[in-house]
C-alpha cells in the first residue's frame, strides 16, 4: 500500500453513505426488506398458516435480539422442519456430483465429515460458524429475513454472512423465492470455506462500503448473477456454484435444461441486467471458472467512482479507509 494514505473519517465527504467500519457496527445493519413477510405477502404459503407464522416470529426475535459477540442461540427444529431439510438434502445429494462445481462438492464433503451435514438434522448455525472460521475466517449472524443489499453486502466486507434461521414452508420444499436456513445451509456455507470464494464474497462486501445507490443495485445485481445463480464451465462441462441453484432442486433443474437463456459473465453488462426474484430465472451468466468471476469482478470493481479505498484488518475487524490518489 506505499503511496496511500490513511485518512481520518472527515475525510470522507459527507456525502458517503453511512458504513460500517467494525463488526460489531453490524448490529446496526439489520434492515430487512417486507416483501417477502408471510404476513403481508398473500401468496406466501404461509400466509394462512398461523403456526407458521408464529414459528417465523419466534426465530426472528433471536436475530432482532443478537449482538456482536453472542453466541448464535441454538433453535430445536420441529420435526416438520427437520422433514423439509431432508427432503431438499437428499435432492441435493443426488445432484451435485454431476452438477455442483468441484469447489462446492469438496466443502460440502468436509461439512459431512465434520458431521455439520447430516441427512435428518438441520445445521445449527453456531457449530457452521465456527467450520467457516477455521477454514476462511467466515463467520455467520443471524438475521430475521431478507436484508437490504446494502446492509447484506456490507457485512461480507467483514467476512460476516447474515444468516436466516427459519424454514421454508413444508409445502414448497424445492423452490421458495426467499432466502431460509436450508437455502443458506446447502447453498451458500459450502463455497464460503473455500478460500478463494470467500475472497471473492469480501470484495464484493468491501466494493460495497459508503457506495452509491446506483453502484449498490450494480454490486446486488453482479451478486445475483454470481453467487446466487451463477453457473461455470469446468472441462467443458456446465456446473453451478450459485447457491440458489445449488439449494433448489426445480431450479438447478432449469438451470441445466435447454429453457433458459445463457450468456457469458461480463460484469459491466451483467451488473445492469434486470431480474425478477419470484421465479427461477429467465437468463444466467457463465463464468469460465470460478477464478475468472473473481479476476473479472476485480477489474470491473476499480472502474467504481468512489473516492477512497478500504481494507480490513482482520487483527482488529476493522474496515480502514485509504486514500486514493
Ligand atoms: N430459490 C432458492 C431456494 O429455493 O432455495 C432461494 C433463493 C434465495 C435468494
Ligand atoms: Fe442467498
Amino acid at each position: 500500500f506505499a503511496g496511500v494514505n490513511l485518512v481520518s473519517e472527515n475525510n470522507i465527504s459527507s456525502k458517503t453513505p453511512w458504513f460500517p467500519c467494525h463488526a460489531s457496527d453490524l448490529d446496526n445493519c439489520n434492515h430487512l426488506m417486507t416483501k417477502y413477510e408471510p404476513e403481508l405477502d398473500m401468496n406466501h404459503p404461509g400466509f394462512a398458516d398461523k403456526v407458521y407464522r408464529e414459528r417465523r416470529k419466534e426465530i426472528a426475535e433471536i436475530a432482532f435480539a443478537y449482538k456482536y459477540g453472542d453466541p448464535i442461540p441454538h433453535i430445536t427444529y420441529t420435526e416438520t422442519e427437520n422433514a423439509t431439510w431432508q427432503r431438499v438434502f437428499k435432492t441435493v445429494l443426488d445432484l451435485m456430483d454431476k452438477h455442483a462445481c468441484s469447489e462446492y462438492r469438496a466443502a460440502f464433503g468436509k461439512l459431512v465429515a465434520a458431521k455439520i451435514f447430516v441427512p435428518d438434522k438441520i445445521p445449527q448455525l453456531e457449530d457452521v460458524s465456527n467450520f467457516l472460521r477455521k477454514h476462511t475466517g467466515f463467520t455467520v449472524r443471524p438475521a430475521a429475513g431478507l436484508l437490504t443489499s446494502r446492509d447484506f453486502l456490507a457485512s461480507l466486507a467483514f467476512r460476516v454472512f447474515q444468516s436466516t434461521q427459519y424454514v421454508r414452508h413444508a409445502t414448497r420444499p424445492f423452490h421458495t423465492p426467499e432466502p431460509d436456513c436450508i437455502h443458506e445451509l446447502l447453498g451458500h456455507i459450502p463455497l464460503l470455506a473455500d478460500p478463494s470464494f470467500a475472497q471473492f464474497s469480501q470484495e464484493i462486501g468491501l466494493a460495497s462500503l459508503g457506495a452509491s445507490d446506483t453502484e449498490i443495485e450494480k454490486l446486488s445485481t453482479v451478486y445475483w448473477f454470481t453467487v446466487e445463480f451463477g453457473l461455470c464451465k469446468e472441462n467443458q462441462e456446465l456446473k453451478a456454484y450459485g447457491a440458489a441453484l445449488l439449494s433448489s432442486t426445480s431450479e438447478l433443474l432449469h438451470a441445466i435444461s435447454d429453457k433458459p437463456e445463457l450468456r457469458p459473465f461480463e460484469p459491466a453488462s451483467t451488473a445492469v441486467q434486470p431480474y425478477q426474484d419470484q421465479d427461477v430465472q429467465p437468463i444466467y451468466y457463465v463464468a469460465e471458472s470460478l477464478e475468472d468471476a473473481k479476476d473479472k469482478f476485480r477489474r470491473w470493481v476499480s472502474t467504481m467512482s468512489r473516492p477512497f479505498e478500504v481494507r480490513f484488518n482482520p487483527h482488529t475487524e476493522r474496515v480502514e479507509v485509504l486514500d486514493s490518489v
